[in-house]
């Protein structure tokens, strides 16, 4: 069952520190931000190119990042929450989506294949779970801890079984996230299949979990299982605007946005939070003007 509170540990916030909360608040308070400014200028047209926004999704980034230091990372075409959590230059993702040369693939992949070299984060093909094989054969022949992201579609294709299988039995250091937001574009997880990611991988000897988008949860486990990996975890999360685009069908099935910025005035960090809104909606506005202005100046 999908639920906002899935695995959900009473007051687990409490037990980072300070700093933790409000750091990892500043990274998915910056990525909304940003996809808010890749919103804005998709809708007034400045780019046409398909784009996959992670707006509803960008607490998990934020979490992966707070936790795992010296990673490679291996993700798939919604991973613009991934490469700014983790610190890639923002400026090199925005040039990229308008398809100019010093975008962070030369401005020839757009959106759904980005790559980030200064923080080891390898592009995407395009072609779904590609890069659950690949990020295994990277581990295996490289011996280094790796970030391997897929969604719950993607998780279906024929591949990802006898990756993840060799992942075990080679005992290769991946931790694999499934971001199931319940979407393959518009086809709902339960039509689809009646097994479940967490069972498959739990069939073949892979320790794997199930739990919601809280990031101190998606914290907390991760801190647990990247000491003995391999290792599974499947985050039920929202996508909130379309699949590609800026659309809506409606409202989320929950606002993980809000239930973080609630948790963080049960913190006692309301002040700070409205102080790191204004801060990062300013940034990111900083870095598209800047361009925008060039761009018109020409
Ligand atoms: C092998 C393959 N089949 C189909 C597609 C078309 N396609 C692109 S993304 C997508 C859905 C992906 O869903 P999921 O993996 O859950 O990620 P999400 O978009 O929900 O983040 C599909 C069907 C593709 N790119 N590759
Ligand atoms: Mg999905």
């Amino acid at each position: 069952m999908r639920t906002p509170n899935f695995g959900v540990i009473p007051n687990l916030s409490k037990s980072f520190s300070r700093e933790f909360s409000l750091e990892m608040f500043r990274r998915g308070s910056f990525t909304r931000q940003f996809e808010y400014q890749v919103k804005h200028a998709f809708d007034q047209k400045i780019f046409q190119i398909p784009i996959y926004l992670c707006i509803g999704q960008e607490f998990n980034p934020a979490a992966y990042s707070m936790v795992l230091k010296d990673f490679q990372i291996f993700a798939q075409h919604r991973a613009h929450g991934i490469y700014l959590s983790f610190g890639a230059p923002p400026e090199k993702l925005r040039d990229e989506l308008m398809g100019l040369p010093s975008g962070c693939s030369g401005g020839m992949s757009g959106s759904n294949a980005i790559q980030g070299p200064e923080i080891n984060m390898f592009g995407h093909s395009g072609l779904m779970g590609e890069q659950v094989p690949i990020s295994v054969g990277a581990a295996m022949a490289s011996n280094r801890p790796t970030l391997t992201v897929c969604g719950d579609a993607s998780v279906e294709e024929d591949y990802i079984y006898p990756s993840l299988g060799y992942a075990i039995t080679k005992k290769l250091p991946v931790l694999f996230i499934c971001e199931d937001n319940g979407l393959s574009i518009l086809t709902k997880v339960e039509v689809r299949r009646n097994w479940s990611a967490v069972d498959m991988a739990r069939s073949l000897g892979m320790p794997a979990i199930e739990i919601t988008d809280d990031p101190w949860l998606i914290a907390h486990h991760i801190k647990e299982k990247k000491k003995d990996l391999p290792g599974f975890i499947n985050i039920q999360t929202v996508r909130n605007l379309w699949h590609s685009g800026t659309g809506t069908d409606g409202p989320p099935e929950w606002d993980r946005y809000q239930l973080v910025k609630n948790e963080m005035t049960h913190l006692g960090l309301q002040a700070e939070v409205e102080q790191i809104e204004t801060e990062t909606t300013l940034q990111a506005e900083q870095i598209w003007e800047k361009q925008l202005q060039k761009l018109s100046a020409k």
